[in-house]
């Protein structure tokens, strides 16, 4: 059965071809820098945004339909999946992500939830092994159902943290069992409303419990890949405790939880961060791990989830995955819904060709920008006064406090500090990427 008539295989077309349903700069298998495309990229689908969601807002119900003509709840769910698989071929996807809910319907009783799992993630795992796609990322999704309404782990009930400890555990099963690259934790309601109700430092100790209980069952079970946080400042909660990179590697040191972070665009604008500000942190830190792509609007202040088209955010964003080494267990897992009011097939396919190159552009720009080399080598000389006399020995850590007074005693006045050169810089980066 095919589900996407309308959408042919999608082929790379080069830039002056103006076929809507190609791509112009997304070649998979070209060679950049040593490494295919689509190895750099490594682009995934989104099943919750892409299969599951129908449009509905605060103010209308859905306006596109992803029944995917099934009649029973199983039915609907297998066809989602065999509707994922053939998007997936026709658009040169490799990657998909997905929370346990958006597989499989959710039962009257946990163990009735587990089974229908269980049974579409046999089914899925024979799409990947005809198709050869595969999963980043699994998670689960502990904060739709009213259970959780006050959160999971930070639930100040305790037989909500233990219900989604069971799922969690179920999740990670599903994930390591279809070979999942990743694990997210999105930190769903965990957060609060007001502190006259909450007890943070128990929800906190308690989250931390939940990721280090079902992360060590990942582990027993085999899980090979990496773990993940996902930083977001507020929504759905005032204050959610995941805000933004720094704080979570805050988090993760004082648990001493081994985990990286999958970072998300749109939810770096919400924190007041740019995305690339959130790259950079996660990586001076260890914890460069995947990403969320996707892109907000910045006069609107939640979540969009939009279709990242921004070339200089997306040049800005893979010039930091090409500094931090590329991906190893992470990629670009578009995070992204098209728009209400874009409710058609159709609509799908070119949001995603869109998104896939806005940034098969942007690490086009990014390496341009590194053979350029003037970028990095002004930064580079920016501090070289660490490379010799007394910026050396603070270099090499063998200064002293002393030494250091004496040195700011007899110097002077310190001789007139360069400038940081930003507008020329700005103009630089525009002549590399436009030249
Ligand atoms: C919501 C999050 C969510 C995670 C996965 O804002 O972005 O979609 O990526 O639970
Ligand atoms: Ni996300
Ligand atoms: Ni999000």
């Amino acid at each position: 059965m095919e589900f996407f008539k309308s959408i042919p295989t999608v082929k790379y077309e080069g830039k002056d071809s103006w076929n809507p349903l190609a791509f112009h700069y997304y070649n998979p298998n070209e060679v950049i820098l040593g490494k295919p495309m689509r190895e750099h990229l490594r682009f995934a689908l989104s099943w919750w945004h892409t299969m599951c969601a129908e449009g509905a807002d605060m103010f209308g119900r859905g306006t596109a339909d992803k029944s995917f003509n099934g009649k029973t709840p199983m039915e609907i769910y297998k066809n989602k999946a065999l509707a994922a698989f053939e998007l997936m071929e026709k658009l040169s996807i490799d990657y998909f992500c997905f929370h346990d809910r958006d597989i499989a319907p959710e039962g009257t009783t946990l163990a009735e939830s587990n089974a229908n799992l269980d049974e579409i993630a046999d089914f899925i795992g024979d799409l990947m092994q005809k198709t050869g796609k595969k999963l980043l990322w699994g998670t689960a999704n502990c904060f739709n159902h009213p259970r959780f309404m006050h959160g999971a782990g930070t639930s100040p009930e305790a037989d909500v943290f233990a219900y989604a400890a069971a799922q969690i555990k179920k999740a990670m099963e599903i994930t390591v069992k279809l070979g999942g690259n990743g694990y997210v934790y999105w930190g769903g309601r965990e957060g609060y409303e007001t502190l006259l109700n909450t007890d943070m430092g128990k929800e906190l100790d308690n989250l931390a419990y939940l990721l280090k209980l079902t992360s060590d069952h990942g582990r027993l079970i085999g899980f090979k890949g990496d773990f993940y946080i996902e930083p977001k400042p507020k929504e759905p909660t005032k204050h959610q405790y995941d805000f933004d990179a720094a704080t979570v590697v805050g988090f993760l040191r004082k648990y001493g939880l081994d985990f990286k972070l999958n970072i998300e665009a749109n939810h770096a604008t919400l924190a007041g961060h740019t995305f690339e500000h959130e790259l950079r942190t996660a990586a001076v830190n260890g914890a460069f791990g995947s990403i969320d792509a996707n892109q907000g609007d910045l006069q609107l202040g939640w979540d969009t989830d939009q279709f990242p088209t921004n070339v200089y955010d997306t040049t800005l964003c893979m010039l930091e995955v090409l500094r931090a080494g590329g991906f190893t267990n992470g990629g670009l897992n578009f995070d992204a819904k098209t728009r209400r009011g874009s409710n058609t097939p159709e609509d799908i396919a070119y949001a995603y060709i869109a998104g896939m190159d806005a940034f098969a552009l942007g690490l086009r720009m990014a390496v341009k920008v590194i053979e350029d080399g003037r970028l990095d080598a002004f930064v580079k000389a920016r501090y070289a006064s660490y490379d010799s006399g007394i910026g050396k020995r603070i270099s090499d850590r063998t200064v002293t406090i002393e030494e250091l007074e004496q040195h700011a005693l007899t110097q002077g006045e310190v001789a007139p500090v360069p400038s940081g050169r930003q507008e020329y810089l700005e103009n630089l980066l525009n002549g590399i990427l436009f030249s």
